[in-house]
């Protein structure tokens, strides 16, 4: 059985045009014009493009005492609804956990996806089995990231020799290691102090979380990976200062890539000085939301070239859950959904306003994240061979962003009563139709495990300190006795 996508325009990362798409076994197999195939889905009037990958998401994830309410099947029910056709989560273990261990369980949740999915390995504490077993991730498990919590103290934050120790690991394996870049002993002392001075309300999560607190770790992030001799992926970029020090890397010739998110582009700080407790609350998340300035900063950056892809870190909870910290912001779970918005949000307010072109579009919301996750062209392409993970993007259709008629478990959306133009006609993954229009055609299970290849050895040090981890020994003369 093969289907052809009629009459619409193909918009890639780097190219826009005319042509049919012809797909057959879940993959396309021809592009051109006057293609005929078994079924046609008319795109007249849309544009065709790869389908979004969201590289940062947290479906079921253990977290402050609860579990996030969206599940694989919901989560990727809620991304495939708004176009993405792929998602990264991030495998937890527990601080003395084995990595493999913890694997088995995200393996046996991820079953349920409706559409392709691939874990970040966490690495949440430091010794010999986790050295060892990041081998296995790498080599046998198709994990080629390692991500790193800097915040989270007690949890899950390591310090800097365990981020130091397993970002060399990451470079001998050929695995790029990611932050959440927040300097997590500096919260923790602005967090003691807010609650002991009575600032117990969700305003204070946004107080204890400045974004110098972010700009002092991802600039230390990138000096250790340096030191290191690997790239890094440094998530949530949410202000300038983190920005800055992605820029200037950048410019000295890392591999350092930004991800800022959809939430953080579009909604301000604002939000949590609102009346409603349960308003602000439902907002909280780390890092928390900035102000317009930051914002223009991550456009800029989009705009730029200076960050690469944009995220939602979907962590839903809903409001029951958010109560846990009435009386305390510190026991707020932190998170924010975002699966379903992503694109028509990016669209509305990044293409529809001329902040973005649509290529940039494809780009920062598929493929540059297919080629630092080295899954591009499988993924994040319309190339014959690729993945037909497709969607067909309908300009004029418009809506207004609504819990009511939303796919995610929870009871409320952080971007409510907002006018998005811009939504899928049709959402493909591997060929076969998900969405169409706003009938959802999911099945669950239909997801599959992508594997994703080491990458080459490119992991040069940059900095002076290349010599102290290659060590040249002196050969000296004239040392005088000891003792004299
Ligand atoms: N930030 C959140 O807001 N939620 C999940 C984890 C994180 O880092
Ligand atoms: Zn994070
Ligand atoms: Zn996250
Ligand atoms: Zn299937």
């Amino acid at each position: 059985m093969s289907k052809v996508i009629k009459n619409g325009t193909i918009v890639t990362a780097d190219l826009t045009y005319k042509a049919d798409v012809k797909i057959e076994g879940g993959v396309i197999v021809e592009i051109g014009p006057d293609l005929q195939g078994d079924e046609t889905l008319d795109a007249t009037g849309c544009y065709v493009m790869p389908g979004g990958i969201d590289p940062h998401v947290h479906l079921e994830m253990p977290f402050m005492g609860t579990y996030s309410a969206d599940d694989f099947e919901s989560g990727t029910r809620a991304g495939l609804a708004g176009g993405t056709t792929m998602v990264v989560d991030f495998c937890l273990p527990a601080p003395d956990q084995s990595l493999l261990e913890a694997l088995q369980m995200w393996d046996n949740k991820s079953t349920r996806a409706n559409c392709d999915y691939s874990f970040h390995m966490a690495i949440t504490g430091w010794n010999e089995r986790i050295f060892d077993e990041m081998k296995t991730v790498v080599q046998d498990k198709g994990i080629n990231t390692f991500k790193h919590f800097m915040a989270y103290k007690g949890s899950l934050m390591v310090n800097d020799d365990e981020m130091f120790a397993s970002f060399s690991r990451c470079a001998e394996l050929g695995a790029l290691p990611m932050v959440h870049a927040e300097n997590g002993d500096v919260v923790a002392a602005m967090t003691a102090k807010l609650l002991a001075e009575g600032n117990n309300g969700p305003e204070g999560h946004a107080y204890s979380r400045p974004p110098e607190v972010e700009g002092e770790a991802t600039n230390r992030a990138i000096m250790l990976a340096d030191m290191a001799g690997v790239p890094l992926y440094v998530v949530h970029t949410s202000c300038e200062q983190s920005h800055e020090a992605i820029r200037r890397a950048r410019q000295k010739g890392m591999r350092v890539y930004g991800e800022p998110l959809i939430q953080h582009l579009t909604l301000d700080e604002s939000e949590y000085f609102s009346k409603d407790w349960d308003h602000a609350a439902r907002r909280v998340m780390s890092p928390p939301f900035r102000n317009k300035q930051h914002q223009d900063s991550l456009w800029a950056g989009l705009q730029s070239g200076s960050l690469s892809c944009v995220a939602t870190d979907h962590c839903a909870f809903t409001t029951e859950q958010k109560r846990f910290g009435v009386g305390n912001f510190a026991q707020i779970p932190n998170g924010t959904g975002g699966l379903e918005d992503r694109l028509p949000m990016l669209w509305t307010y990044g293409v529809a306003t001329g902040r973005l072109t649509m290529n940039e579009f494809v780009a920062v919301t598929s493929t540059n994240i297919a080629k630092i996750l080295n899954i591009y062209p499988k993924k994040g392409a319309i190339l014959v061979g690729a993945d037909a993970d497709l969607v067909v993007w309908d300009p004029k259709r418009s809506k207004t962003i609504s819990a009511s008629n939303q796919q995610s478990a929870i009871d409320y959306n952080v971007f409510e009563g907002k006018e998005v133009t811009g939504l899928p006609r049709f959402t493909l993954s591997r060929g076969v139709v998900t969405i169409e229009e706003s009938t959802i055609k999911t099945q669950e299970g239909h997801g599959q495990f992508v594997k994703r290849e080491p990458f080459q050895a490119v992991n040069k040090a940059l900095s002076t300190w290349k010599e102290l981890v290659s060590p040249r020994k002196v050969e000296r003369t004239g040392i005088p006795a000891s003792g004299v």
